[in-house]
């Protein structure tokens, strides 16, 4: 189901980092790729998967998925990714091509933030010597950008919210303008306390207390992990680590979207059987594989799988998803006996809810009828009735019950 409320995951960086390929192993589409800065003119946005253990087999049931996939016990559930145009400094003055589409940027819920690891780009994105180019000051430079940006969207929302501030209190008067780039107004609260300004003027503001207010603002409102891209390079390894270490703050994922983006292609032509969530491929037709095939995949194998374990996509979508949003899974059914809906299928859907989701969210994102007339759910492990306010645990299965509509 992808609507509304799915969860949006957006890959920001300087241009040639590899946003697109990593979009393109993650959706099995195909962006445009090249050695070029500025490739993707406007933003891909595609369907990729956060990954679970399924609660199949804890329940001993044979599933039906609907809404999501379940391969080998693992519930694939999709998500939205929205490739961008690459950044480069001077973007939220109109410099290149990323400005015009912070604003796509700034309706995902958490960022992935795609730097080149090799340092193989110059500081105008263009490829480079491995290792001349810097990863942390290419991290710091669009950082400072996007804070630049949340800058300028509130300067140029200044009479409204000043106009707001007269009936409102500052956190409505703040948020009101931001709706639209998923900011809440828990997020707009915690950034006023984070930057010490709870309770200042805004009117008063000056132009230093605007900005360490925006920064705090980009920092809750869009959670981010960095992805340490091109880790099959020389050098990389050096610059994963000195990362790590000006960031502390931050999750870093080490990855290879380029080995992502050869070991989906060689699964889909048949050549290797190969699970993104599993560490490692096989191969199936060692007969049909030409030599340098065999080549890239023992490259592969020894650069990437071996050091690493993964080639990171996957596992820095379930990041983004899992711990930087904190989202839990929860299963809706409408028969607790058979955890099947009205048409026999077994756990028919999962759905991502952010920590701290209660019934009576997930009654509303399943249908507005079924929220309007809740009464319970019931818990399908311990058949006990929960009420409207129950807090959702992680792998739920709950049937909700309704005095307007029974669940389908
Ligand atoms: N060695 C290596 N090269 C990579 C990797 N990921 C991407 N590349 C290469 O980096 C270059 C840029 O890749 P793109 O995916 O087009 O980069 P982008 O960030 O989308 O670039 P823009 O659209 O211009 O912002 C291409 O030549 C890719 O093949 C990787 O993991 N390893
Ligand atoms: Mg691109």
């Amino acid at each position: 189901m992808i609507g509304e409320m799915t969860v949006r995951i957006g890959l920001i960086g300087k241009t040639n980092t590899g946003k697109t390929t990593f979009w393109n192993s993650a959706t099995l589409q195909q962006g445009e790729i090249s050695n070029y800065p500025f490739t993707t003119k406007t933003p891909n946005i595609g369907t990729a998967f956060s990954v679970a253990p399924c609660v199949c087999r804890e329940m001993n049931v044979k599933d039906n998925p609907i809404n999501s996939k379940c391969i080998d016990g693992f519930r694939y559930i999709p998500i939205e990714l929205v490739d961008l145009p690459g950044l480069i400094v001077g973007a939220s003055e109109g410099k290149g091509l990323g400005n015009q589409f912070l604003s796509v940027a700034s309706q995902s819920d958490a960022l992935i933030h795609v730097v080149d690891a090799s340092g193989s780009i110059d500081e105008d994105g263009r490829i480079a010597d491995p290792g001349t180019g810097d990863p942390i000051k290419d991290f710091e430079e669009i950082e400072g950008e996007l804070v630049a940006w949340y800058v300028k969207i509130i300067e140029n929302n200044r009479d409204k919210i000043v106009k707001a501030l007269k009936g409102n209190n500052a956190v409505d008067a703040i948020s009101a303008p931001l709706k639209g780039m998923r900011i809440k107004e828990s997020d707009v609260q915690r950034a006023l306390e984070a930057s010490n300004l709870d309770g200042q003027s805004f009117d008063s503001w000056p132009s230093s207390d605007l900005w360490r207010f925006a920064g705090s603002l980009r920092e809750v409102s869009k959670p981010t992990l960095i992805l340490a891209n091109k880790m099959d390079l020389p050098g990389a390894t050096k610059n994963y680590k000195r990362i790590r270490d000006a960031h502390p703050d931050l999750i870093v994922v080490p990855a290879s979207a380029e080995a992502e983006l050869a070991l989906r292609k060689a699964e889909q032509s048949g050549l290797i059987a190969y699970n993104p969530t599993d560490e490692t491929f096989h191969i199936l037709n060692e007969k049909a594989l030409s030599q340098a095939q065999r080549d890239a995949l023992q490259l592969i194998q020894r650069m990437v799988l071996r050091e690493f374990m993964r080639t990171g996509v996957q596992f820095a979508l379930n990041v983004a998803v899992f711990k930087l949003l904190r989202m839990n899974v929860v299963y809706p059914v409408s028969d607790i006996e058979k955890l099947s809906d009205k048409h026999n299928h077994i756990l028919p859907d999962a759905f991502l809810l952010p920590t701290g989701a209660t019934v009576k969210d997930l009654a509303e994102q399943i249908h507005t009828d079924l929220a309007k007339g809740l009464l319970y759910a019931t818990d399908a492990r311990t058949k006990l009735r929960l009420p409207a306010n129950y807090v959702i645990k992680d792998r739920d299965i709950l049937s909700i019950v309704s005095a307007r509509r029974k669940q389908s």
